[in-house]
């Protein structure tokens, strides 16, 4: 008996005394409620809840719709990344007792009133995206997050520098911007914080860019079958939702929003080396020219912490570098641009001049009892500039006239996250964030976009009409506007190589076009192998740089033996032979955002094929070459082709599309292939930038069945005269079906550096003759080929056959008037 009173004994115990209490519990997770006042104005519509909250829902343009919500009223509209202003948009907004529904011409949202909850359609009602109707959007304390249904078979791309697959589904992660040296494949967070993805699902693509600087969260299904998330720690519910049919607009969009890069220097286009640390003086001039005589083409050399004097920044060490102006001179005499690294931390010294300066302009970042906050990191206790103050950052511009002053072209803002030896930084610190002061949690995730920004202006303001080169490792969603990134401390491994490119292929997707990841590996040493396959994709990378850690091997391309030195030798003369192809694509990511690597996702978006694990590290590098990145050491791999023809840029060979098949590897060559159609300008090999190609543009032309059109541009490639209309730009197209490639009338001021242009045909039926304007004009016999055969595989040097394969030619005046090839 007394087994069975005792259970029933607690049963009525736990319904007295707990259950009245459990029920009169308070919710910790605060729901946004239901709808109690819609205010419509124009363009927007404000929206109060039963629970206090307040939301804005702006219309962008027709594509873009802004939502904001926070459980106080909405605190002034400031933001880091921002700089798209809402555009002049036809939008129909109606209410009935239900719900809000906004339309534009190009989506449908509906604002559900109990409780609140969006869904954004297409305009013949298919879901695009909506909120998970149970959780919609809520608060933890500070925390807040916004929950969406997972859509049938729907994929998650992008999120900037994250490791992992292409395809985020199944996976968390967090932006905190983390100092992450030798970090793992699979770890998360690393450098940078991009809170843009973009959601594939049923033939729909859309992105969402969500703008808070606390650390974020996002949950792609992550343990969970029920709804894809983001949120943050505090701050606002604040995020930019982006509908297009085609998924390269959604980058474009986001660009409108965060803003695009602007015209790089060539020089930065060119193969930069690097380590830590090239010092004395003698070794940099050693390295430059032996990468001379050894006729690797270079454009930039890196100076990395050891130049300064006891890591001290804005001073030289003058030991090392004695005369530091006098040696960029001949540097740049030998096409040689040097690139400074510099941190943020400035040394705790009296009488050290930056640490005084900063003093006196009180600009170092503070506790709330006013006190300097002190971290450790190279020179020993630094302070910090607090670049989200203009006072911080109007300090830090003057101070990078030290470096202009001295023939500096380039600036490496490293250990910006803020790194301080690994170590958790106090929470209590203040950051002026312009106005709205702040603590660390709020103000960490912009503190690199911001130095970044004040270096990128410093250089501007120091450096006349010259175009500076700006690189970062800590970043936020704007930093396209000021700086290229690259991803940090990787490892030289096979793992790290492909990463790397998933790394910047995320990137590019997430609106950062100007990347890099250390080819090479900056931990550890790489075996021969992958040295050399690391260095040919580095080739097709959108900054190129050769970097290593400080206690490894030496990684400069003849580090490696004869055969890795011709291999290096091919791909980076490849590379500057491609210059006027690259540098148009750069042109073409000033205009819309898009990025030179593209994962495959961009253009086939709805082909299964392209997020398999097997095939997920393929790119384009502009939309012409289709790259297999394969690790070193295998001598065959299986590869995917997307829909479409592709030729094999070395033989010719034409492989189907829309299949799958296991492809011979070679060591010395990288497999590559062209996109039916392609248009790809080309110059003759030189070895460095400053130098001039010859006089004759070489353009092939790839036959294809589809239309296709490149745009060519062209200027100095040095100052801001091509905002004055100093440069030559024009449209090139190819019609199949009319049977006809066209140059259309140039644009702009500028002279070309090509007097003529040879345009060589690719997989075109034998012909003895063309119309140039429809008169006649006969073809040459020609020789396409983009590498020179190596030593080992070619023992007798020339009596070897060259590696290429023969096409028709002809040349042309380099007429600035419209002009057609007809066949
Ligand atoms: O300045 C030294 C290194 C630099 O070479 C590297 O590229 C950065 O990611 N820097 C980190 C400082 C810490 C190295 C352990």
């Amino acid at each position: 008996m007394k087994h069975i009173i005792r259970p029933i004994a607690a049963v009525l115990l736990f319904s007295v005394f707990i259950l009245p209490a459990t029920a009169q519990q308070e919710n910790p997770v605060k729901n946004i409620g239901k709808v109690t006042t819609v205010n419509i104005s124009d363009q927007k519509v404000n929206l109060t809840t039963d629970q206090n909250a307040f939301i804005e829902v702006t219309v962008y343009s027709p594509s873009v719709i802004r939502v904001r919500m926070d459980k106080k009223k909405l605190g002034d509209d400031f933001s880091y990344a921002v700089v798209g202003k809402p555009k002049q948009t036809k939008a129909n907004i109606v209410q009935n007792n239900n719900e809000v529904v906004i339309t534009t011409d190009s989506l449908v949202t509906r604002i559900n009133k109990n409780p609140f909850a969006v869904a954004f359609l297409t305009k013949n009602g298919r879901v695009i995206n909506k909120d998970e109707e149970g959780l919609t959007t809520s608060w933890i304390g500070e925390e807040v997050t916004t929950y969406k249904t997972m859509q049938e078979g729907e994929r998650f791309i992008g999120l900037g520098e994250k490791t992992g697959g292409l395809d985020r589904r199944g996976s968390g992660y967090t932006n905190w911007n983390t100092d992450a040296y030798g970090y793992t494949t699979g770890q998360d967070p690393l450098y940078a914080t991009i809170p843009f993805y973009i959601g594939i699902h049923s033939g729909l693509n859309y992105g969402i860019f969500f703008d808070n600087t606390y650390q974020s969260d996002f949950n792609f299904g992550a343990s969970n079958n029920r709804f894809s998330s983001f949120g943050a720690q505090g701050g606002e519910m604040d995020y930019y939702f982006i509908y297009h049919t085609k998924l390269p607009d959604i980058i474009t969009s986001y660009s409108d929003i965060t803003g695009r890069m602007d015209l790089p220097p060539l020089w930065s286009l060119g193969y930069q080396q690097n380590r830590y640390s090239y010092y004395p003086e003698t070794e940099v001039f050693r390295i430059a020219q032996t990468l001379r005589e050894k006729k690797i083409p270079a454009d930039g050399i890196t100076l990395d912490i050891h130049y300064m004097d006891a890591y001290k920044l804005f001073t030289w060490n003058t030991d090392r570098f004695p005369n530091p102006m006098q040696m960029n001179k001949k540097l740049k005499d030998m096409g040689f641009k040097t690139t400074v690294i510099v941190d943020p931390g400035i040394k705790v010294e009296p009488g050290y001049g930056a640490y005084e300066r900063g003093k006196k302009a009180d600009i170092f970042l503070k506790y709330p009892d006013g006190e300097y906050y002190q971290g450790q990191v190279w020179p020993g206790w630094t302070h910090f500039p607090d670049f989200t103050s203009e006072a911080g950052r109007e300090w830090w511009k003057d101070e990078i006239k030290f470096f202009a002053n001295t023939g500096v072209d380039g600036f490496w803002n490293d250990m910006n996250e803020i790194a301080t030896w690994g170590q958790k930084m106090p929470n209590n610190v203040l950051f002026q964030y312009d106005g709205h002061l702040t603590t660390h949690k709020e103000g960490r995730n912009v503190y690199g976009l911001e130095m970044a920004r004040a270096s990128y202006e410093g250089a501007r303001k120091h450096m006349e009409n010259k175009r500076p080169f700006l690189l970062t490792r800590a970043a936020y969603s704007g930093i396209q506007r000021y700086s290229a990134i690259w991803t940090g401390d990787n490892r030289s491994e096979d793992s790290h190589m492909l990463l790397g490119i998933r790394l910047l292929n995320s990137l590019g997707v997430s609106g950062i076009p100007f990347s890099a990841m250390d080819i090479g590996g900056f931990t550890g040493n790489p075996s021969i192998p992958l040295y050399a396959r690391w260095i040919q994709l580095g080739a097709f990378t959108p900054y190129f740089r050769n970097h290593t850690g400080v206690n490894t091997k030496s990684s400069e391309p003849w580090a490696y033996g004869e055969e890795v030195t011709e291999i290096a030798r091919n791909y980076i003369s490849l590379r500057y032979k491609l210059m006027p192809y690259i540098y148009s694509n750069f042109y073409e990511a000033t205009q819309t955002g898009h990025p030179l690597m593209r994962t495959l996702a961009i253009d086939y978006t709805h082909d299964p094929h392209v997020y398999n694990g097997e095939f997920d590290s393929q790119y384009q590098f502009g939309e012409t070459f289709l790259i297999m990145p394969f690790e070193s050491g295998k001598n065959y791999g299986k590869v995917y082709f997307p829909r479409g023809k592709w030729y094999d840029l070395y033989t010719g060979e034409v492989k189907p599309g829309n299949q799958e098949e296991i492809i011979g590897v070679a060591y010395n060559k990288l497999p590559i292939y062209v996109k039916e159609s392609s248009i790809i300008p080309m110059q003759s090999l030189i070895q460095s930038t400053s130098e001039k190609p010859a006089d004759t543009l070489t353009v092939h032309v790839y036959k294809g069945d589809v239309n296709n059109s490149f745009v060519y541009y062209e200027d100095d490639g040095e100052t801001y005269d091509y905002t004055n209309g100093e440069y030559f730009k024009r449209t090139i197209s190819y019609d199949p079906l009319r049977k006809t490639i066209t140059f259309d009338k140039v644009e702009g001021n500028y002279n070309s550096n090509f007097k003529n242009i040879k345009v060589m045909l690719h997989g075109f039926d034998e012909m003895s003759r063309v119309k140039l304007n429809n008169r006649n004009q006969s073809l040459d016999k020609d020789f396409a080929s983009f590498i020179e055969p190596i030593t080992r595989f070619d023992p007798q040097g020339s009596a070897n056959p060259k590696i290429g394969y023969n096409v028709q030619s002809i040349v042309v005046k380099n007429d600035k008037d419209r002009f057609t090839i007809s066949y």
